[in-house]
């Protein structure tokens, strides 16, 4: 089992829920257990601004699967929580992006790991430092990144047992 972090991304919908909804569909997959997740914060939209808040948040997994393997898994999570991916930087119900698996790079036409944007974005680096600031990235540890990032704009709202455990509003 290897130690592999992602980042959880909601701004359509009940976004405390559909992160929730994606984390339970995320433990309930063989190969992948939950170890630890970050509070919640709101994050206002970076790349394309005109659109809503985001909810965003870091979680460390463990997992059997190889990152290709991982990566097609939250895909499937993305599409059931009825993700469509229209507009690359637009309004999303559910986002999961992998972000780092310590001791490995990865590139290919689909996943590069380190994630290739973690180090300029204060929507994942905050969240990230509150569970693991000694992980690095090319030599760098998440704490160092964090004192580098803007940090305007990312507003913490929730702790991790209280929005990890939300219910999702139906949507039919
Ligand atoms: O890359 C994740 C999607 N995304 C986000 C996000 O999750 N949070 C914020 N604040 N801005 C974003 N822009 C994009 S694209």
């Amino acid at each position: 089992m290897k130690s592999a972090f992602v980042g959880l991304g909601s701004n359509l919908g009940d976004r405390r829920g559909n992160l929730a909804e994606a984390l339970r569909l995320l433990a309930e997959q063989p190969g992948v257990s939950i170890v630890r997740g970050s509070s919640l914060y709101e994050t206002k939209p970076v790349g394309l601004t005109a659109q809503p808040d985001f909810l965003n948040a870091v979680v460390e997994l463990s997992t059997a699967h190889p990152p290709p393997d991982l990566l097609a898994v939250c895909l499937a999570i993305e599409r059931r929580l009825g993700r469509e991916r229209r507009e690359r930087w637009g309004p999303r119900t559910v986002d999961i992006d992998l972000l780092l698996v310590p001791g490995l790079t990865w590139q290919d036409a689909h996943l590069t790991l380190p994630h290739p944007r973690l180090h300029e974005r204060g929507f994942v680096l905050i969240p990230f430092n509150e569970i693991a600031p000694t992980a690095t990235v090319v030599g760098v540890s998440i704490a160092e990144l964090v004192r580098q990032v803007d940090n305007s704009g990312v507003r913490r709202v929730a702790a991790w047992a209280e929005w990890a455990s939300a219910r999702r509003e139906s949507t039919t």
